[in-house]
């Protein structure tokens, strides 16, 4: 998508402080990180949410949980670490390009609401 941030920066098309990538996804930091650790995990292809995923394109999502922990052991997360995806507006997505949020690098408040 043409104006969609998360598009242009897996496309190299914006500046990111990349922790991985391959032909898939792409993990940046986030710019307002929320914990020590905070990386976004993003496909490369556009899917607005968790909403557009299905049963034809479901395996991009195993693919990123496939390179968390892998991600998440060299940032050091041994302690173990968040994973969260907003969806739309009540679930606090503001870039609606579907991405995980990596958390981690100190006790993790539970809060769900
Ligand atoms: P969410 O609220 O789940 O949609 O999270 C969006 C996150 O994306 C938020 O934590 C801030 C981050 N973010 C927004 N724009 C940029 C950007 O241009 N670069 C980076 N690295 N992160 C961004």
């Amino acid at each position: 998508m043409s104006d969609c941030i998360f598009c242009k920066i897996a496309a190299g098309e914006i500046p990111s402080n990349k922790v991985y990538e391959d032909d898939k996804i792409i993990a940046i930091h986030d710019l307002n990180p929320m914990a020590p650790v905070h990386v976004l995990f993003i496909p490369k292809e556009h899917y607005c949410c968790a909403n557009a995923i299905n049963e034809e394109n479901c395996d991009i999502v195993g693919h990123i949980f496939s390179k968390i922990p892998k991600v998440a052991k060299e940032l050091g997360l041994e302690n173990g670490y968040r994973i969260v995806n907003n969806c739309g507006e009540d679930g606090g997505q503001t870039v609606m390009h579907i991405h995980f949020h990596l958390l981690g690098g100190k006790k993790l408040k539970v809060d769900m609401a």
